[in-house]
């Protein structure tokens, strides 16, 4: 699949200091340590509907680890998936009457103009889940090799004993995890499994679903195989962060470092395991399936400027669970025009003041994000250039710093 074009980053003097990210794993905030290619992969979308806050937001937070690698002196492979065959996308081709592949095809599309609007740095690899299947039955064929994986009717399940760290991502006990596979797309009460948290690996063919033609039958694949495929044949094992929205934690990035680290005898599958908090609207969990969204789109359509957006979604911090207001955007409208207005100001030379900004922006993003801390520091640069006047030169350093770092152009 072709990703979106890539925005320009200025390059800031010196470099930024090393990113610490709170990992799920191990329930702490430690500091990344990727070599001189740092090594990403965050989970992507099920394209049957247009770009949420939510998403955005995913997508907007993985930006800023990447361009704090970036800043640090790393090159980044930054792997993205479109899961463009499951349930939910043939669920709505049935409700709409309208082609699968066409609506993956138009939602991916529309993503991709919402990620470009954003100044989202594109993955260098963005692999949807068909054109993965070879990758995919590979895999699998792997874990048969392992013995841990079984028939029932056809269906290909995948044993989640023959992991002795299973939970070692989630810590969840067993009730949680149950009650959350069920609600995330497993089946823990079909008769017949050896664990009803054995997750599905391959689903043989049902009549009126799309089916492919493999060594392992006629049929598609699971879901969090296909994650484990693409990482695997992109980054390998052992790669920096995987990241994606809290829904992930269980059962999807628990069962994909599973598979991966029982298909391999290697460990880890990700060194950091890293979640965004879920956006919400009206007291719940922003999703496509409540209905309750608030789109990237429709905001561009009315003439918001996606840099506000961009704004509205930086000023919360990545691991709170948050709510969408109107506020929220009026809040991010006001700033850029703080911001915007004091990077055309040019009057008596304080540059010292804007080369502590940049220092303070740089610092507070190394430390497990904190964007809210990053804005507050531009804030003040604004506000002290509002109150005394701001060189042309320090204007200059902090807005190549917000267009960096934060991804707003000032200009
Ligand atoms: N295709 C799978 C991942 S392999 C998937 O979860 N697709 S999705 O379209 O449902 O979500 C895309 C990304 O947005 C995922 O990383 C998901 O965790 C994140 N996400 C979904 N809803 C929210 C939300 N309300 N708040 C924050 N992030 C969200
Ligand atoms: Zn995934």
């Amino acid at each position: 699949m072709h990703a979106w074009p890539a925005p320009s980053i200025p390059r800031l003097p010196g470099r930024g200091p090393a990113l610490r990210l709170f990992d799920s794993a191990t329930r702490q905030v430690r500091p990344t340590s990727p070599g001189p290619e740092a090594r990403l992969y965050v989970c992507g979308i099920t394209p049957y509907d247009a770009t949420h806050m939510g998403h955005a937001a995913t997508y907007v937070f993985f930006d800023i680890v990447q361009r704090c690698w970036l800043d640090a002196g790393h090159s980044v492979h930054y792997v993205q998936n479109v899961t463009d065959i499951d349930d939910p996308l043939l669920e709505r081709a049935i409700a709409t009457g309208q082609d699968w592949r066409e609506i993956a095809r138009r939602e991916t599309e529309l993503f991709a103009r919402d990620m470009e609007a954003l100044r989202v740095l594109p993955p260098r690899d963005f692999i949807g889940a068909v054109e993965s299947i070879p990758s995919v039955v590979a895999c699998i064929e792997r874990l048969q090799d392992r013995g841990c994986v079984y028939d029932l009717e056809g269906d290909l399940y995948f044993d989640i004993t023959a992991d002795r760290l299973f939970g070692e991502v989630s810590h969840l006990d067993e009730d949680d995890m149950l009650r959350l596979f069920a609600e995330r797309g497993g089946d823990p009460g079909r008769p017949g499994k050896r664990h009803p948290l054995d997750p599905l690996l391959w689903r043989a063919e049902r009549p009126d679903e799309p089916a492919w033609d493999t060594s392992l039958g006629h049929g598609r694949p699971g879901w969090h195989i296909e994650c484990v495929a693409i990482a695997l044949d992109c980054i390998g094992m052992g790669f920096d962060v995987q990241g994606g929205g809290r829904d992930l934690v269980f059962p999807h990035h628990e069962m994909g470092a599973s598979h991966a680290e029982v298909m391999t005898a290697e460990w880890p599958f990700a060194r950091h395991y890293v979640h965004v908090g879920m956006v919400g609207l009206d007291g719940e969990k922003m999703s496509k399936s409540r209905g309750n969204l608030v789109f990237v789109s429709r905001l561009r359509e009315d003439g918001v400027d996606p840099r506000a957006i961009r704004l509205a979604l930086l000023a919360q911090h990545y691991r709170t669970d948050w709510e969408w207001t109107p506020l929220t955007l009026s809040e991010a409208q006001e700033r850029l025009a703080s911001w915007r207005a004091a990077a055309a100001a040019s009057a008596v030379p304080t540059a010292g003041e804007a080369d502590a900004t940049v220092e303070r922006i740089r610092e507070r993003l190394s430390d497990d994000l904190d964007t809210p801390g990053a804005l507050a520091a531009v804030d003040r640069w604004a506000e002290g250039v509002r109150l005394r006047g701001g060189s042309a030169e320090g204007a200059r350093a902090v807005a190549q710093a917000c267009d960096a770092l934060l991804g707003i152009d000032l200009t």
